[in-house]
């Protein structure tokens, strides 16, 4: 492989800096809109193998990307395993009961059937010319964000059940089947065509600093080894997590996702791997100025070190596509 992204991670190259967005396929784009409104179902939407094709090349076909992120989500995982998955509007992801009983019943040829078309969806998508000589993402939560979403059930930026971690049996347990699926999701992926895992840890912040080994290193340094045995590079964002450095320390990824509420000019003095994001998405709703402001800021701290422009979270959907395209050719004529 000799795409941007892989030069920048690979071969350490500081001349390039290859870009893409969380969320680039979404509800900014009005092409989307006009899908989902069809398919108001959205596990079902994720289940359709032209759609998630059409749907993940949406933001190649406007803009000079570097890669396409596959159209999914993390909340397939659990679907996968039988829990149910409902996303209701203006609300979010909405899970059913959870039961360890039947998860356990589960083995990887009833999963990887139930998500077939995801990766037929990612199979097709690797063979499109829009992403030749590109890279496609495929991704997956780390293991602490999904079972935050199993236990919690919804979203926990709407509510937190302050209990949900009392029982560490159960913890130790669920893990533990999460983290074998979350591989055998990643090894489909792969074989189909994923030239880049990301790993979402949205959830990082939420862990105490003395449950940081327990539940984000050691489940995600095991997911980032296995990424790694298929030589494929890993990228990580454990977003607002507190120790950027020791994160990436103990994790060793290929490439490291920043949040836009940390100082970059720390992560540059602190860290030596490659650097991805950290704009905030919100600057997007302003004006050019201020966009040309605040990415001249990211461009020009890591001019000297290997970096994928990106955001500190997924684009908004308040978002004009005309702006994302404006810095996409900002980015790519940044000298
Ligand atoms: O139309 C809609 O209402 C659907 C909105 C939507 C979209 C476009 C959801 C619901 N998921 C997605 C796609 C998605 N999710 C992608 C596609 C690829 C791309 O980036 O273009 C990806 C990578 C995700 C990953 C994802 N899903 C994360 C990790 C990243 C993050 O946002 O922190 C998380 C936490 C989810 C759960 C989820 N799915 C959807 C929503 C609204 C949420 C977040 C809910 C919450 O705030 O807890």
């Amino acid at each position: 492989m000799n795409t941007n992204i892989y030069k920048c991670l690979i071969n350490k190259n500081t001349n390039i800096n290859p870009v893409w967005f969380m969320r680039q396929a979404g509800r900014y784009l009005p092409e989307f809109r006009k899908i989902r409104k069809e398919n108001p179902n959205f596990i079902k939407l994720c289940l359709n193998k032209n759609l998630i094709n059409q749907i993940t090349l949406q933001p190649m076909e406007r803009f000079n990307l570097d890669a396409a992120i596959i159209f999914s989500d993390i909340l397939m995982l659990p679907y996968g395993l039988g829990q149910e998955v409902e996303f209701k509007k203006n609300f979010g992801p909405f899970l059913g009961n959870l039961n360890i009983n039947n998860f356990l019943k589960v083995n990887e040829e009833d999963f990887a059937n139930k998500l077939k078309p995801v990766y037929e969806g990612i199979n097709t998508t690797s063979k499109s010319k829009l992403i030749k000589n590109k890279d496609l993402i495929g991704f997956v939560g780390a293991p602490w964000t999904i079972l935050v979403y199993m236990l919690n059930k919804k979203s926990p930026k709407k509510k937190i059940s302050k209990n949900l971690f009392n029982d560490e049996k159960l913890i130790n347990n669920l893990l533990k089947i999460i983290e074998k699926f979350l591989k055998i999701h990643i090894k489909n992926q792969i074989n189909n065509g994923a030239s880049i895992i990301q790993i979402f840890d949205s959830w990082a912040g939420l862990v105490d600093e003395k449950n940081l080994e327990k539940y984000v290193y050691n489940p995600t340094v095991n997911l980032v080894e296995y990424v790694k045995s298929f030589k494929i590079p890993v990228i990580c964002f454990p977003r607002n997590i507190r120790n950027y450095k020791k994160y990436c320390e103990k994790i060793l990824p290929d490439a490291i996702n920043i949040d836009y509420e940390i100082d970059p000019k720390k992560i540059l003095k602190e860290i030596k791997i490659p650097v991805q994001g950290g704009l905030d998405p919100k600057i997007l709703l302003t004006d050019k100025n201020n966009i040309i402001k605040k990415t001249n800021y990211y461009l020009n701290i890591f001019k000297d070190h290997p970096y994928i422009f990106n955001l500190g979270h997924g684009v908004l959907p308040e978002t004009d596509p005309i702006m994302l395209d404006y810095l996409v050719k900002y980015v790519k004529d940044f000298k």
